[in-house]
């Protein structure tokens, strides 16, 4: 969109998955000058991003790889005063980190695996919102920017065998709730995207590594690609400033909840 034209977008998560295509779909639908801060633990692999986006994409997009852990608060807290002085304008924050471990239920659920998940999905999320909130309170009218907040299907209708996850993913929908009433009087925009099935990492990580495993999710289905879900957040990101859309609710076909699904067999 023509209305994305110089800003800035700082992307959470940005090495895989729905971060990583929504850095792209930025890229590839923006006019010159858009500025890309793009976020994770693993740097080499944004690097490999940032290098994918200027070469195949172009379109004079400026691209920052930054390593930052979402769920290490002090570097969340120091991370806008350590990008350099041209980066630091943040227009749009798409907070989209974020991981599920295991499928336990909840007495066997390891206690390393309930700290990461919240650590990562919701204390990261809001720190890093702290983290970029008075970057757009300065803005005139009681500020302006975007925080889009990657929710889920899982946050809404929680499933056995996700307890933890699930419960993140409903404090990240209760928080964005909040945070829009907060700044109903500024131009800020708080905007939720809560996918169903998507194929990502997001299995691989959940079943710790094990490929086989995350394979076995989507066979006989048609889940999501990490695309279709960029080119809702980045159409969120290009309306007028007028017009928010605060919760959207993204299925495949064949998807009607965590667990309505048609397979073929
Ligand atoms: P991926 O595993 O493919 O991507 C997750 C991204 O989050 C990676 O870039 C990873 O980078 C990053 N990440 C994980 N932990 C941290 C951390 N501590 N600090 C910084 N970055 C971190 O999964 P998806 O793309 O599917 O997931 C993106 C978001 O979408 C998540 O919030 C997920 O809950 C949500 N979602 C996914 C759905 C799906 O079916 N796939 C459906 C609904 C919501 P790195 O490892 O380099 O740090
Ligand atoms: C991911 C969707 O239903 O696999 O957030 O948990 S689900």
């Amino acid at each position: 969109s023509k209305r994305l034209a110089g800003r800035t977008i700082l992307i959470t998560g940005a090495s895989s998955g729905i971060g990583k295509s929504t850095a792209i779909e930025f890229a590839r639908t923006s006019p010159k000058n858009l500025r890309l801060i793009l976020t994770a633990r693993r740097i080499d692999t944004l690097k490999e991003v940032a290098q994918e986006i200027q070469k195949e994409v172009g379109n004079g997009v400026k691209v920052l790889p930054f390593q930052l852990d979402v769920s290490a608060p002090d570097d969340v807290r120091s991370f806008v005063g350590k990008l350099p002085e041209e980066w630091r304008e943040i227009d749009v924050l798409v907070n989209n980190a974020g991981l599920v471990k295991g499928v336990a239920k909840a007495p066997e659920i390891e206690e390393a695996d309930i700290n990461v998940m919240f650590a990562t999905n919701v204390t990261g999320l809001i720190n890093m919102t702290q983290a970029v909130l008075p970057i757009f309170k300065k803005r005139a009218d009681g500020g302006a920017g975007d925080i889009i907040n990657i929710g889920s299907i899982a946050g809404r209708d929680p499933y056995v065998g996700g307890s933890i996850y699930c419960a993140t993913k409903a404090a990240v929908r209760s928080f964005t709730d909040s945070l829009r009433k907060e700044l109903v009087a500024t131009r800020i925009r708080v905007i939720e995207i809560d996918p169903g099935q998507v194929e990502t990492e997001f299995s691989v990580v959940r079943f710790y590594g094990d490929k086989a495993k995350a394979d076995a999710v989507y066979a006989g289905g048609e889940p999501l690609t990490p695309d279709d879900i960029a080119e809702v957040i980045v159409f969120a990101a290009g309306r007028r400033e007028n017009v928010i859309l605060a919760d959207t609710l993204i299925f495949p076909q064949h998807q009607a909840s965590p667990t309505v699904m048609y397979k073929k067999s």
